[in-house]
Protein backbone atom coordinates (compact mmCIF):
# COMPACT_ATOMS: atom_id res chain seq x y z
CA UNK A 1 0.00 0.00 0.00
CA UNK A 2 1.18 3.75 -0.95
CA UNK A 3 0.39 7.15 -0.23
CA UNK A 4 2.81 8.74 -2.97
CA UNK A 5 0.97 10.10 -6.01
CA UNK A 6 0.98 9.23 -9.23
CA UNK A 7 4.29 10.21 -9.41
CA UNK A 8 5.68 8.66 -6.45
CA UNK A 9 6.00 12.31 -4.48
CA UNK A 10 4.34 12.20 -1.05
CA UNK A 11 3.59 15.83 -0.07
CA UNK A 12 1.45 16.81 2.89
CA UNK A 13 0.63 14.47 5.60
CA UNK A 14 -1.68 15.53 8.46
CA UNK A 15 -0.90 14.43 11.85
CA UNK A 16 -3.93 13.62 14.30
CA UNK A 17 -3.52 12.74 17.92
CA UNK A 18 -7.09 10.51 19.12
CA UNK A 19 -7.66 9.56 22.47
CA UNK A 20 -11.27 8.69 22.52
CA UNK A 21 -12.30 10.63 19.86
CA UNK A 22 -15.02 8.38 18.47
CA UNK A 23 -17.52 11.15 18.28
CA UNK A 24 -14.76 12.99 15.35
CA UNK A 25 -12.55 10.94 14.34
CA UNK A 26 -14.44 9.29 11.48
CA UNK A 27 -15.52 13.30 9.91
CA UNK A 28 -12.46 14.69 10.03
CA UNK A 29 -10.74 12.28 8.40
CA UNK A 30 -12.94 12.79 5.62
CA UNK A 31 -13.00 16.73 6.02
CA UNK A 32 -9.06 16.80 5.49
CA UNK A 33 -9.31 14.07 2.32
CA UNK A 34 -12.07 16.15 0.55
CA UNK A 35 -9.99 19.41 0.58
CA UNK A 36 -9.20 20.52 -3.09
CA UNK A 37 -4.87 19.85 -2.31
CA UNK A 38 -4.01 16.25 -1.88
CA UNK A 39 -3.51 15.85 2.08
CA UNK A 40 -2.83 12.24 3.51
CA UNK A 41 -4.01 11.45 7.05
CA UNK A 42 -1.73 10.25 10.22
CA UNK A 43 -3.79 9.52 13.21
CA UNK A 44 -1.85 8.72 16.36
CA UNK A 45 -4.17 6.69 18.62
CA UNK A 46 -2.89 6.32 22.20
CA UNK A 47 -5.64 2.55 22.76
CA UNK A 48 -8.43 4.89 22.58
CA UNK A 49 -11.32 2.64 25.10
CA UNK A 50 -14.08 3.96 23.14
CA UNK A 51 -12.85 1.99 20.16
CA UNK A 52 -11.33 4.80 17.98
CA UNK A 53 -9.00 3.12 16.11
CA UNK A 54 -11.93 0.23 14.75
CA UNK A 55 -13.51 3.91 13.20
CA UNK A 56 -10.09 4.53 11.79
CA UNK A 57 -9.17 1.20 10.18
CA UNK A 58 -12.32 1.51 8.87
CA UNK A 59 -11.15 4.09 6.72
CA UNK A 60 -8.19 3.26 5.82
CA UNK A 61 -9.53 0.62 4.08
CA UNK A 62 -12.07 2.88 2.53
CA UNK A 63 -9.10 5.09 1.14
CA UNK A 64 -6.18 2.50 0.76
CA UNK A 65 -2.87 4.81 1.06
CA UNK A 66 -4.26 7.69 2.05
CA UNK A 67 -5.07 6.97 5.95
CA UNK A 68 -2.63 5.52 8.18
CA UNK A 69 -2.79 4.66 12.02
CA UNK A 70 0.01 4.38 14.63
CA UNK A 71 -1.28 2.68 17.91
CA UNK A 72 0.74 3.28 21.16
CA UNK A 73 -0.30 0.96 23.96
CA UNK A 74 -1.42 3.65 26.05
CA UNK A 75 -1.95 7.09 26.78
CA UNK A 76 1.11 8.73 26.23
CA UNK A 77 0.30 12.40 26.01
CA UNK A 78 0.12 14.73 22.99
CA UNK A 79 3.75 15.58 22.74
CA UNK A 80 4.78 12.64 22.01
CA UNK A 81 2.21 11.30 19.57
CA UNK A 82 3.41 13.98 17.91
CA UNK A 83 7.45 12.87 17.87
CA UNK A 84 6.32 9.96 16.66
CA UNK A 85 4.22 11.16 13.92
CA UNK A 86 6.36 13.10 12.97
CA UNK A 87 9.62 10.16 12.28
CA UNK A 88 6.68 8.68 10.44
CA UNK A 89 6.29 11.47 8.15
CA UNK A 90 10.48 12.28 7.78
CA UNK A 91 10.58 8.44 7.29
CA UNK A 92 8.20 8.63 4.34
CA UNK A 93 9.21 11.28 2.63
CA UNK A 94 6.57 14.18 3.02
CA UNK A 95 7.69 17.84 2.48
CA UNK A 96 4.95 18.97 4.26
CA UNK A 97 4.18 18.06 8.08
CA UNK A 98 0.68 19.62 9.71
CA UNK A 99 -0.59 19.39 13.56
CA UNK A 100 -4.37 19.11 13.96
CA UNK A 101 -6.82 18.26 16.79
CA UNK A 102 -9.50 15.68 15.85
CA UNK A 103 -12.44 17.82 17.48
CA UNK A 104 -12.69 20.56 15.02
CA UNK A 105 -11.96 23.23 17.00
CA UNK A 106 -9.41 23.62 13.72
CA UNK A 107 -11.28 24.16 10.74
CA UNK A 108 -9.56 21.84 7.81
CA UNK A 109 -10.01 24.21 5.50
CA UNK A 110 -7.72 26.59 6.83
CA UNK A 111 -5.15 23.62 5.99
CA UNK A 112 -4.53 25.22 2.97
CA UNK A 113 -3.63 28.42 4.19
CA UNK A 114 -0.69 27.15 6.51
CA UNK A 115 0.30 24.67 3.49
CA UNK A 116 0.33 27.83 0.84
CA UNK A 117 2.08 29.72 3.84
CA UNK A 118 4.95 27.50 3.63
CA UNK A 119 4.75 26.12 0.08
CA UNK A 120 4.81 29.36 -1.57
CA UNK A 121 4.32 32.35 1.46
CA UNK A 122 8.36 31.55 2.52
CA UNK A 123 7.52 30.71 6.22
CA UNK A 124 9.34 27.59 7.26
CA UNK A 125 6.75 27.02 10.03
CA UNK A 126 2.96 28.43 9.37
CA UNK A 127 1.50 28.50 13.24
CA UNK A 128 -2.61 28.88 12.82
CA UNK A 129 -2.86 31.44 15.32
CA UNK A 130 -5.88 32.96 17.59
CA UNK A 131 -4.35 35.84 18.37
CA UNK A 132 -3.34 37.74 15.42
CA UNK A 133 -6.19 39.96 14.80
CA UNK A 134 -7.38 39.99 18.47
CA UNK A 135 -9.29 36.88 20.22
CA UNK A 136 -10.32 34.30 17.57
CA UNK A 137 -11.96 31.79 19.16
CA UNK A 138 -15.25 31.17 19.26
CA UNK A 139 -17.55 29.05 22.67
CA UNK A 140 -14.58 29.40 25.10
CA UNK A 141 -15.39 30.17 28.65
CA UNK A 142 -14.34 33.86 29.17
CA UNK A 143 -11.90 32.67 32.10
CA UNK A 144 -10.36 30.09 29.77
CA UNK A 145 -9.76 33.24 27.02
CA UNK A 146 -8.18 34.93 29.54
CA UNK A 147 -6.09 32.79 30.95
CA UNK A 148 -5.17 31.38 27.10
CA UNK A 149 -4.31 35.23 25.88
CA UNK A 150 -2.60 36.11 28.74
CA UNK A 151 -0.39 32.73 29.16
CA UNK A 152 0.76 33.73 25.88
CA UNK A 153 1.76 37.19 26.39
CA UNK A 154 4.04 35.61 29.49
CA UNK A 155 5.23 32.78 27.14
CA UNK A 156 6.43 36.10 24.76
CA UNK A 157 7.77 37.88 27.32
CA UNK A 158 9.83 34.90 28.51
CA UNK A 159 11.42 32.99 25.43
CA UNK A 160 11.58 35.88 23.63
CA UNK A 161 9.25 34.59 20.67
CA UNK A 162 7.63 36.96 18.41
CA UNK A 163 4.29 34.92 17.43
CA UNK A 164 1.62 35.89 19.38
CA UNK A 165 -0.20 32.12 19.51
CA UNK A 166 2.92 29.99 20.91
CA UNK A 167 0.47 27.38 22.60
CA UNK A 168 -1.28 26.76 19.18
CA UNK A 169 -1.80 23.41 18.19
CA UNK A 170 -2.58 24.00 14.32
CA UNK A 171 0.72 24.72 12.35
CA UNK A 172 2.43 23.59 9.17
CA UNK A 173 6.24 22.78 9.28
CA UNK A 174 8.30 22.33 6.05
CA UNK A 175 10.26 18.60 6.34
CA UNK A 176 13.30 20.51 7.04
CA UNK A 177 12.51 21.87 9.90
CA UNK A 178 11.83 18.67 12.15
CA UNK A 179 14.79 17.17 10.28
CA UNK A 180 16.67 19.70 11.69
CA UNK A 181 15.64 20.24 15.24
CA UNK A 182 16.86 16.94 17.24
CA UNK A 183 13.30 15.68 17.47
CA UNK A 184 14.82 13.19 20.18
CA UNK A 185 15.46 16.71 22.89
CA UNK A 186 11.70 17.54 22.47
CA UNK A 187 11.30 17.04 26.33
CA UNK A 188 7.44 18.46 27.28
CA UNK A 189 3.63 16.94 26.60
CA UNK A 190 1.24 19.33 26.46
CA UNK A 191 0.70 23.27 25.82
CA UNK A 192 4.75 23.62 26.74
CA UNK A 193 5.31 20.95 23.72
CA UNK A 194 3.71 23.28 20.93
CA UNK A 195 5.91 26.18 22.48
CA UNK A 196 9.01 24.29 22.52
CA UNK A 197 8.57 23.12 19.04
CA UNK A 198 8.64 27.26 18.18
CA UNK A 199 11.17 27.94 20.45
CA UNK A 200 13.49 25.27 18.86
CA UNK A 201 12.38 25.97 15.28
CA UNK A 202 12.99 29.53 15.68
CA UNK A 203 16.11 28.69 17.94
CA UNK A 204 17.66 26.82 14.69
CA UNK A 205 17.25 30.11 12.46
CA UNK A 206 13.53 28.66 10.88
CA UNK A 207 11.17 31.20 9.69
CA UNK A 208 8.10 30.72 12.23
CA UNK A 209 5.04 33.02 10.95
CA UNK A 210 1.55 33.23 11.76
CA UNK A 211 -1.72 32.74 9.66
CA UNK A 212 -4.69 33.85 11.43
CA UNK A 213 -7.58 31.56 11.96
CA UNK A 214 -10.79 31.35 14.27
CA UNK A 215 -10.62 28.64 17.03
CA UNK A 216 -13.78 26.84 17.88
CA UNK A 217 -14.37 24.91 20.68
CA UNK A 218 -14.66 21.56 20.91
CA UNK A 219 -18.69 20.45 20.35
CA UNK A 220 -18.34 16.60 20.47
CA UNK A 221 -16.44 14.37 22.56
CA UNK A 222 -14.41 15.64 26.00
CA UNK A 223 -11.50 17.41 26.46
CA UNK A 224 -8.20 15.78 27.68
CA UNK A 225 -6.64 19.14 28.94
CA UNK A 226 -5.34 19.07 32.59
CA UNK A 227 -4.09 21.73 35.06
CA UNK A 228 -1.07 19.33 35.07
CA UNK A 229 -0.56 20.19 31.18
CA UNK A 230 -0.71 23.57 32.07
CA UNK A 231 1.54 23.84 34.90
CA UNK A 232 4.07 22.32 32.84
CA UNK A 233 4.11 25.12 30.55
CA UNK A 234 4.09 27.94 33.11
CA UNK A 235 7.55 26.60 34.37
CA UNK A 236 8.47 24.54 31.50
CA UNK A 237 8.95 28.26 29.71
CA UNK A 238 11.69 29.52 32.20
CA UNK A 239 13.63 25.89 31.56
CA UNK A 240 13.24 26.00 28.51
CA UNK A 241 14.60 29.87 28.22
CA UNK A 242 17.55 29.16 30.40
CA UNK A 243 18.29 25.96 29.08
CA UNK A 244 18.69 27.65 25.53
CA UNK A 245 21.69 29.63 27.01
CA UNK A 246 24.67 26.62 26.78
CA UNK A 247 23.12 24.84 23.90
CA UNK A 248 23.73 25.24 20.65
CA UNK A 249 21.19 24.71 18.46
CA UNK A 250 21.41 22.87 14.93
CA UNK A 251 20.78 25.29 11.56
CA UNK A 252 18.79 25.67 8.60
CA UNK A 253 20.92 24.76 5.84
CA UNK A 254 23.17 22.67 8.43
CA UNK A 255 22.03 19.44 6.35
CA UNK A 256 22.55 20.24 3.09
CA UNK A 257 21.58 18.24 0.55
CA UNK A 258 20.23 15.66 2.67
CA UNK A 259 17.46 18.34 3.35
CA UNK A 260 16.08 18.66 0.17
CA UNK A 261 16.26 14.70 -0.59
CA UNK A 262 12.41 13.52 -1.12
CA UNK A 263 13.48 9.68 -0.79
CA UNK A 264 11.77 8.28 2.04
CA UNK A 265 11.85 4.29 3.09
CA UNK A 266 8.50 2.53 2.31
CA UNK A 267 5.64 2.95 4.46
CA UNK A 268 5.28 1.47 7.67
CA UNK A 269 1.40 1.25 8.05
N1 LIG B 1 -2.78 10.12 21.01
C1 LIG B 1 -3.12 11.04 21.93
N2 LIG B 1 -3.96 12.04 21.60
C2 LIG B 1 -4.27 12.95 22.57
C3 LIG B 1 -3.80 12.86 23.90
N3 LIG B 1 -4.30 13.91 24.60
C4 LIG B 1 -5.06 14.62 23.74
N4 LIG B 1 -5.06 14.03 22.52
C5 LIG B 1 -5.71 14.53 21.28
O1 LIG B 1 -5.13 15.80 21.03
C6 LIG B 1 -6.08 16.70 20.52
C7 LIG B 1 -6.25 17.90 21.46
O2 LIG B 1 -6.82 17.49 22.68
P1 LIG B 1 -8.08 18.23 23.34
O3 LIG B 1 -8.72 17.38 24.37
O4 LIG B 1 -8.97 18.73 22.25
O5 LIG B 1 -7.35 19.40 24.08
P2 LIG B 1 -7.76 20.90 24.08
O6 LIG B 1 -8.09 21.33 22.69
O7 LIG B 1 -6.68 21.60 24.81
O8 LIG B 1 -9.05 20.86 24.99
P3 LIG B 1 -10.57 21.23 24.55
O9 LIG B 1 -10.56 22.65 24.09
O10 LIG B 1 -11.37 21.08 25.79
O11 LIG B 1 -10.98 20.30 23.48
C8 LIG B 1 -7.37 15.89 20.33
O12 LIG B 1 -7.40 15.40 19.03
C9 LIG B 1 -7.19 14.76 21.36
O13 LIG B 1 -7.92 13.60 21.02
C10 LIG B 1 -2.93 11.76 24.22
O14 LIG B 1 -2.46 11.59 25.34
N5 LIG B 1 -2.62 10.89 23.21
MG1 LIG C 1 -9.68 20.53 21.69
Amino acid sequence: MSSATADGHRDSLVIIPMYNEKENAAAIIEAVLALPHRFDVLVVDDNSPDGTADIVRGKIAEHPGRVHIIEREGKLGLGTAYITGFKYALDNGYDYIFEMDADFSHNPQDLLKLYEACSTGGYDVAVGSRYVTGVNVVNWPMGRVLMSYFASKYVRMVTGLHIHDTTAGFCCYRAEVLRTMELDKIRFKGYAFQIEMKFTATKCGFKVGEVPIIFVNRVLGTSKMSSGIFGEALFGVMRLKFGSWGRKYPQKGSLGAKAESKSGTEPQA
